[in-house]
């Protein structure tokens, strides 16, 4: 009998209108604001994946590689000193690389994972990730992260949990909707539970403009390929050509800003939701925030999201931080 379990929404079945209704009304309202948006997860098609993945391997931008290496050198720590078997629960698991090195360079033994993931794509490159490793149960959940972990916390058994929400992934939600889902987690959780939160933090400007518009053009094509998608999943008539990619630091959010500037006036027809837009020259497209932390704020975010306390592991040189909230 196979030990890796499927759960899925309506939404990921493909169910008749669900996921494209859903991506077709968020853009068109989000297309509609002033200043003119598009939400940033719709950024993880397959071919924005693989250019995510890309990007987290340039030299420039350091969030993947100070974490995996903070993960690897305090694994006994990060999985915690209970000699409960552990269940292990991460939201946005990706390929399943930095999971997998925890476990392997940690210590404690761990009964079950849950991964959570809208894409199914990473489900399975994370399970066969895992396949090695001596978990008694994989369970991958289809989801949202609120839902994905719900459903994970509903088929828990009684031992600890461990929830991962690592990669700064917390950085691309606006306030409050960051502190919402801090709550989430939080009420998910019973005593003796931990979050283990990822965070990139401020650093100088120069650095994070590297990392957000690199030389090799990656994070462009991986901000252009949203226009492409809506192109050819909702019969978008976004010409590629006439938006270029820039990256900003508003330093008094905190938090650096993607958009896609158009290069001349046009008009764009978005087939699946009737949208007909024009585009002023200079007009912008905001298609992400990804908000930078001092270490002291994300230990006041955990406080207010009700857990008991946070003990914190920084790379001081790339200016990263883990913290692990206990319940
Ligand atoms: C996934 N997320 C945390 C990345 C970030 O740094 O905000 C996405 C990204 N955008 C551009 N480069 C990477």
């Amino acid at each position: 009998m196979s030990r890796a379990h499927f759960s899925e929404s309506a939404a990921a079945k493909n169910e008749p209108g669900s996921f494209s209704a859903l991506f077709a009304a968020e853009v068109a309202e989000y297309l509609r604001r002033m200043p003119r948006q598009l939400p940033s997860k719709y950024f993880y098609d397959p071919l924005g994946s693989a250019l995510f993945e890309a990007i987290c391997r340039l030299p420039w931008y350091s969030v993947t590689r100070a974490e995996s290496a903070l993960l690897a050198a305090h694994a006994p720590a990060l999985l915690g000193d209970d000699a409960a078997p552990l269940t292990i629960a991460e939201l946005g698991c990706g390929s399943g690389d930095k999971l997998a090195t925890l476990i392997e360079r940690g210590t404690r033994q761990v009964d079950t994972v849950q991964l959570i993931d809208v894409s199914a794509a990473a489900l399975a490159m994370a399970t066969t990730r895992l396949d090695h490793l001596p978990i008694a149960r994989i369970v991958a959940h289809q989801h949202t992260y609120a839902e994905g972990l719900r459903h994970a916390a509903d088929s828990r058994g009684d031992g600890p949990m461990l929830v991962l929400f690592l990669g700064s992934n917390i950085g691309n939600f606006d306030p409050p909707a960051d502190a919402c889902l801090l709550r989430s987690i939080r009420e998910c959780l019973r005593p003796g539970d931990a979050l283990l939160l990822g965070t990139d933090l401020v650093k100088p400007e120069r650095e994070l403009l590297l990392a957000y518009d690199d030389p090799l053009q990656i994070t462009a094509a991986f901000n252009r390929n949203l226009l492409r998608r809506i192109n050819d999943e909702l019969g978008g008539t976004f010409d590629l050509d006439g938006f270029v990619h820039r990256a900003c630091w508003n330093g008094r959010e905190h938090r650096v800003e993607m958009h896609l500037v158009s290069t001349r006036a046009q008009e764009v027809r978005v087939a699946a939701t009737d949208l007909v837009l024009e585009i002023a020259e200079g007009e912008s497209i905001w298609t992400e925030s990804s908000y930078k932390y001092e270490p002291e704020e994300i230990l006041a975010a955990g406080a207010a999201a009700g857990f008991a306390h946070g003990e914190q592991w920084i790379d001081q040189v790339a200016r990263f931080a883990l913290t692990r909230f206990a319940v």
